[in-house]
């Protein structure tokens, strides 16, 4: 029967990926290695983002990381396992954290042909009461066997190989593209495995939501204003967008991917590059969107194209379902 299959036949995130994998030759089962151990550290976040209020992790670690920002035990712990699954991954080559300074090169004896750009734990700012927080990477490869450079890593969006997001929400859920579509996993806490839930996520071509900080309204430019002034007063007999906004990228992006709309990190006056990181937030978000059907915009151009100079850039992003992305290019080109 059907139904015996759909459960007795698992699809683990392991399996998916060397199906997928086998198409190509070359393969060498290098890329199911790596996500393994970007799975480790996933499953390793997920136990401890459950036990924080426990384990009496929450808190203040009394550090303060580049951005200058507070940073929690939360994040120092995921960072550690991350950057220490990822290197006796034997994978891996540049490693960097949204909360290292510099970039990790891999000593040689481990060394690997990936590239791997991550947050461990994005949203920060919610640990402490609960709500939804998640791990984002990307996946470059090094082209040849020259010695390792920052500019490695300093590559546009669209040379990635592969992106996903983990997000510890009400179940622990990671999306992955491989750049053949978008597949949706969801942790069996009883087998310890990421099973395939959601198969070849497509984005609704427009949606009914926008997602954005709005207390920075004061001051942003003009095409972002307008448009959020379009998305509570619409002008063309449409109803009006309802707004969401966790101030979780994961959580923010993941609701964008599921029920379409979208999710905005503006540039304003005070920010004129928005807050969202390149290489690790806006890329994989915009390879993840891009590769569900939908779009991602910098204000600028295709924020795939973005060539970073710096590892910590940042970039305005404005994400999610095609057509209303297509609203915000057209008034940012209207624009001049
Ligand atoms: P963080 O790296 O300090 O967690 O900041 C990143 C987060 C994103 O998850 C989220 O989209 C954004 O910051 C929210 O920023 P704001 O509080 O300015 O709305
Ligand atoms: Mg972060």
């Amino acid at each position: 029967h059907a139904a015996d299959a759909h459960r007795t036949d698992l699809m683990t995130i392991t399996r998916f990926v060397l199906n997928e994998q086998s198409k190509y030759p070359e393969s060498r089962g290098d890329f199911t290695i790596l996500l393994n151990h970007i799975v480790l550290g996933c499953k390793f976040v997920c136990s401890a983002v459950n036990k924080a209020g426990l384990a009496k992790l929450i808190g203040l670690a009394g550090e303060t990381n580049v951005q200058g920002e507070e940073q929690k035990k939360l994040d120092v712990l995921s960072n550690e396992v991350f950057v220490k699954a990822l290197v006796s991954s034997g994978r891996t080559c540049i490693l960097v954290s949204e909360e290292d300074e510099e970039a990790t090169f891999v000593d040689p004896s481990k060394r690997g042909r990936y590239c791997v750009v991550f947050d461990p734990l994005d949203g920060s700012s919610n640990i402490d009461c609960g709500v939804s927080i998640g791990t984002i990477f990307g996946i470059y490869m090094m082209k040849d066997n020259h010695e390792p450079t920052l500019d490695d890593v300093l590559q546009p969006g669209k040379q990635m190989l592969a992106a996903g997001y983990c997000m510890y929400g009400s179940s622990c859920t990671l999306v992955l593209s491989t750049g053949e579509g978008v597949n949706r996993f969801t942790l069996d806490p009883s087998l310890g495995e990421f099973i395939l839930t959601h198969p070849d996520i497509k984005i609704p071509k427009k949606g009914k939501i926008y997602s954005v900080n709005e207390g920075n309204a004061k001051n942003w430019d003009g095409p972002t204003a307008k448009y959020v002034e379009k998305c509570k007063f619409p002008k063309d007999g449409s109803s009006p967008k309802s707004l969401r906004y966790i101030g979780s990228m994961v959580a923010d992006v993941h609701r964008t991917l599921l029920y379409g709309g979208i999710f905005l990190y503006p540039a304003d006056k005070k920010s004129p590059s928005g807050k969202l990181r390149v290489l690790y937030e806006v890329f994989p978000m915009s390879f993840l969107m891009e590769q569900a059907g939908g779009q991602a915009f910098t204000g600028k151009q295709r924020a795939l194209d973005l060539v970073p100079t710096k590892i910590h850039e940042r970039s305005p992003i404005f994400l999610g379902s095609f057509d209303d992305v297509e609203d915000i290019k057209a008034l940012y080109a209207a624009e001049g």
